[in-house]
């Protein structure tokens, strides 16, 4: 199953519409994982330690929020031109291991895309279809792939 210059186009396009929105998105992402799985609270260093800062204000949730959808928008772009997703090894590496650190399984990276196809959903109504629904899950879907196999290598 090839992934379209069509697919492609679709995820790139919802998210430079979301962009300029990205402070309150990173946000309403960060908050539906936790209605989805309140138990990965804990996880969170966000959370912690955000005793006087107010959490839309920290600066740390924003910038990894955004990372993951700019992550995906990598993915996609290589899964059109290659066919498969490589992140940047040293990118990777850290990765798994904040990840591992932080008691992440597997089962999570379900919670975890379900609220990001929400929050895209929610941003972007108006552009909303099945086949952009599509292209995101498995632009993330590969890449989730790839950090899990070196969560497994970091373990
Ligand atoms: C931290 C991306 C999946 C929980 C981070 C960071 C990034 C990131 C960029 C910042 C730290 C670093 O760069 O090493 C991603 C991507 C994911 C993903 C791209 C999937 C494709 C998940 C999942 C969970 C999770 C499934 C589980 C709920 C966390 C936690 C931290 C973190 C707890 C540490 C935050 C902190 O306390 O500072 N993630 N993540 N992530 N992520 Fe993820
Ligand atoms: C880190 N990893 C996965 C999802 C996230 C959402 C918001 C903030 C940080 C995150």
């Amino acid at each position: 199953m090839g992934f379209s210059e069509a697919q492609e186009e679709l995820v790139l396009r919802s998210w430079k519409a979301m962009k300029p929105g990205s402070e309150s998105i990173a946000l309403k992402f960060f908050l539906r994982i936790f209605e989805i799985a309140p138990a990965a609270k804990p996880m969170f260093s966000f959370l912690r330690d955000s005793g006087d800062v107010p959490l839309e204000n920290h600066p740390k949730l924003k910038a990894h929020a955004v990372t993951v959808f700019v992550m995906a928008c990598e993915s996609a772009t290589q899964l059109r031109k290659t066919g498969d997703v490589k992140v940047r090894e040293a990118t990777l590496r850290r990765l798994a291991a904040t990840h591992v650190k932080a008691g992440v399984a597997d089962a999570h990276f379900e919670v975890v895309k379900t609220a990001l196809l929400d929050t895209i959903k929610e941003a972007v109504p108006e552009m909303w279809t099945p086949e952009m629904k599509g292209a995101w899950e498995e632009a993330y879907d590969q890449l989730a792939a790839a950090i899990k196999e070196e969560m497994k290598l970091a373990a």
